[in-house]
């Protein structure tokens, strides 16, 4: 390692104006990453940030509190330069999800006190696509989602995100306290007005004067993030250990990151800008561009890697055959889908993100980005996809990727090897499997027609499901290599 920056973090001010809900690696390594850089620079004390866990991820809320709340993020621009940031602008850490020990709730009662207390003026969330519970393909609340029908039931003791925002909303509203804005921070396309479809949705289930209120009164920006954090592996802990830095809670990053947010705050929000998020009136352009290259390319990746036992991004963008994957895929079948302000140039950002996923520094495993794929096909390929062909274009990659994915939902690799399936639709997927067997045709016929995830018009597109029918033999009967050789890529 030749070039290490160290920079320690501000003294704490015990000033919550940001609630979070997800305190992941993602969080750390991105929103906080922004407010400790504006803490420092501007002096402005008022945005510390409560972080809530409400699935899982107690040990780590209990390892912040034991720590004092610091940490450090690790950032790098590869093998050789890194930044080590001591961060302290989260200041409380919250459980409220169900403990080792079966037990829900640990720390609810004080969450919602803090959000609903008028001193917190914007709630950031980060609890994964899965999190909202809406319908992937649309935009409809999963009432019968046993999480959502408990927190219809009990709306005073939520569980889910939705449900803790309604209620702390419920709080606010009778107290006479304005609405906090709620700033969603997941990848998905119109990020915000998801947030707020499922949490007026679930709203309206317990009162239809609040629903009404919050789509009236509550602002719901929607933004563009992008940062890649990979969850922490032994070998990035012995890494920073060499370092110096021996902390349980660090994590690793790239050193690039983005943040594009729509300027909508009525209770006011830090000088984000001081510190290079772009304030924009429209975000959307950003974020299919974002989904569609970035995420699709990973997605494409992680289904076609995983299969033929490539355990990371860097160890797939070594292979000169997958990254012109990407190039076609990224140009010709996700860029002419893209309307950007003028003057974008997607083939340099094309470019760029080629670059970031050959980072030497990061142990991106395709596992990762290869779970809840019915939460993200929809938004990484399959409208895009749509789009494409409605405008007379082909989408072979697409095709291609589709087809991994549902092999990849078998649970077993291209040679045999086994591997979990992280879905809300896995029992789903375990039944088509179980059903169509070997028969190539009715098995992605069956997937096809899944509309939680793909759009009816894209199932229905013969040429298309033609397409994945032809990749998918092809993958199974010959592997990786004529997969992609049959798409003209160089192998
Ligand atoms: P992580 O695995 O470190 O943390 C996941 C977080 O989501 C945890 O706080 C967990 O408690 C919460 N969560 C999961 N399912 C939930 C549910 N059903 N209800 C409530 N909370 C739930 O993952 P990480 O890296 O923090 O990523 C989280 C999200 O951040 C991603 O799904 C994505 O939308 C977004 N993101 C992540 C990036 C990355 O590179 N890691 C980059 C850009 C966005
Ligand atoms: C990845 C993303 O896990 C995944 O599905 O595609 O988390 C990706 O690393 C980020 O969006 C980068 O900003």
């Amino acid at each position: 390692m030749n070039d290490v920056t160290r920079l320690p973090a501000a003294e704490p001010t015990g000033r919550i104006g940001i609630v979070h809900l997800g305190l992941g690696a993602f969080h750390r390594a991105h929103q906080a990453v922004y407010l400790e850089r504006y803490r420092q620079r501007s002096g402005d004390g008022t945005w510390g940030v409560s972080s809530a866990n409400l699935r899982g991820g107690v040990a780590l809320v209990d390892a912040l509190r034991d720590a004092d709340y610091h940490y450090h993020v690790a950032e790098y621009a590869d093998r050789d330069h890194v930044t080590l940031r001591e961060i302290g602008v989260i200041e409380e850490a919250l459980f409220t999800g169900r403990d080792p020990s079966g037990q829900w709730g640990r720390d609810l009662e004080a969450l919602l006190t803090r959000v609903a207390s008028p001193e917190t003026r914007i709630v950031t969330l980060t609890v994964t696509e899965k999190g909202y519970f809406l319908s992937p393909a649309e935009v409809s609340l999963l009432r019968d989602d046993p999480l959502i029908a408990h927190d219809i039931a009990y709306p005073q003791a939520p569980r889910s995100a939705p449900g803790i925002l309604v209620e702390a909303l419920a709080r606010r509203r009778s107290a006479g306290v304005p609405p906090f804005t709620v700033l969603c921070c997941d990848n998905m396309p119109n990020n915000g007005q998801r947030t707020r479809a499922a949490v007026v949705q679930l709203a309206a289930c317990r009162d239809g004067e609040l629903a009404a209120w919050i789509e009236r009164e509550v602002a719901f920006p929607c933004s563009m993030v992008d940062r890649i954090v990979p969850a922490m592996t032994k070998a990035d802990f012995a890494r920073l250990a060499e370092l110096g830095v021996d902390d349980p809670n660090a994590v690793v990053g790239e050193a690039f990151s983005q943040w594009v947010v729509e300027d909508d705050f009525p209770l006011g929000r830090p000088a984000w800008e001081a510190e290079g998020v772009e304030m924009v009136a429209d975000v959307a352009p950003f974020e299919t561009m974002k989904l569609r290259m970035l995420n699709g390319s990973h997605s494409l990746l992680a289904y076609l890697g995983a299969l033929d036992d490539i355990e990371t991004v860097f160890d797939a963008v070594s292979r000169d055959d997958l990254v012109a994957l990407l190039h076609r895929y990224m140009l010709r079948e996700a860029a002419p889908t893209l309307a950007m302000p003028a003057g974008t140039d997607l083939e340099g950002y094309a470019e760029q993100l080629l670059y970031r996923f050959a980072n030497d520094s990061l142990r991106h495993r395709l596992q990762q980005i290869a779970m809840d794929g019915s939460q993200k096909l929809p938004q990484r390929w399959l409208h895009g996809a749509l789009a494409r062909l409605e405008a007379g274009g082909e989408v072979p990659c697409i095709a291609l990727g589709f087809a991994a994915w549902i092999r990849y939902t078998a649970g077993r690799d291209l040679h045999g090897n086994v591997h979990a399936i992280d879905d809300p639709l896995a029992d789903t997927f375990a039944l088509l499997h179980e059903a169509h067997g070997e028969d190539h045709q009715s098995l992605v016929l069956a997937f096809l027609e899944l509309d939680a995830v793909v759009p009816p018009a894209l199932a229905k597109h013969a040429g298309f499901a033609a397409e994945v029918v032809s990749a998918y033999r092809c993958l199974t009967t010959h592997g990786l290599d004529a997969a992609l050789a049959r798409l003209d890529v160089p192998t």
